[in-house]
Formats: C-alpha cells, sequence, structure tokens
C-alpha cells in the first residue's frame, strides 16, 4: 500500500479487464462498464482508508511529512506540498482524497 495513485490504476486495469469479459459474453457495454467503475471507486476508498490510518503513525487523523517520510512513501514525499492545499503542513484524508481525484 505504498502507492495510492498505483493502486488505484492497477485496481481500474483489473476491473476493466473484468468488464471487457463481461462486455463480450453479453453486449451490456455501457452498464457493465459503470458498474466495474463504481466497484472500482468503492474499493479504492477502502484501500485509501486503511492506507492512510496505517500512515498516521499518532492517529490524530493527518499526515504530517514526518509520518510520509516514515512511511517510506517515496511519491506521497515529493508532493506532500501539492497534496497540502491549505499548507498546514498535515494532509488531511480530504486533501488526499482531491488530490488522487484530480490526478486521475
Ligand atoms: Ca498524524
Ligand atoms: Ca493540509
Amino acid at each position: 500500500m505504498r502507492n495510492l495513485s498505483l493502486t488505484k490504476v492497477s485496481l481500474f486495469v483489473a476491473t476493466a479487464i473484468t468488464a471487457s469479459f463481461i462486455v463480450n459474453a453479453n453486449e451490456k457495454i455501457e452498464a457493465d462498464v459503470v458498474k466495474a467503475k463504481q466497484a472500482t471507486t468503492e474499493v479504492a476508498k477502502k484501500s485509501d482508508a486503511v492506507a492512510f490510518s496505517s500512515l498516521d503513525a499518532n492517529k490524530d487523523g493527518e499526515l504530517s511529512l514526518a509520518e510520509v517520510k516514515a512511511s517510506n512513501n517515496q511519491l506521497l514525499a515529493r508532493t506532500f506540498s501539492d497534496i497540502d492545499r491549505n499548507a498546514d503542513n498535515l494532509l488531511s484524508q480530504k486533501e488526499l482524497e482531491s488530490y488522487v481525484a484530480s490526478a486521475k
């Protein structure tokens, strides 16, 4: 769970591949792709929550740069200031979610 975006991308790819098999089988293209996307979003949300709380060492609900660095998450450490929209040097789950959403 080191790289949130990569996790989402892999999940989406895996789900998209599954969806394309379903599509070939019954031709309900639109509906199945929508379903696959919804499923991916649900799983991604859950894995985000797990990843976030595992990084939040002091359990204050926000990630400090020290916590991010301690987690060895290079991507998060590099993009810390971009994600920290209100520049309080803490990443809230909301900031992280909106960053991941905008990075898609
Ligand atoms: Ca914290
Ligand atoms: Ca912040």
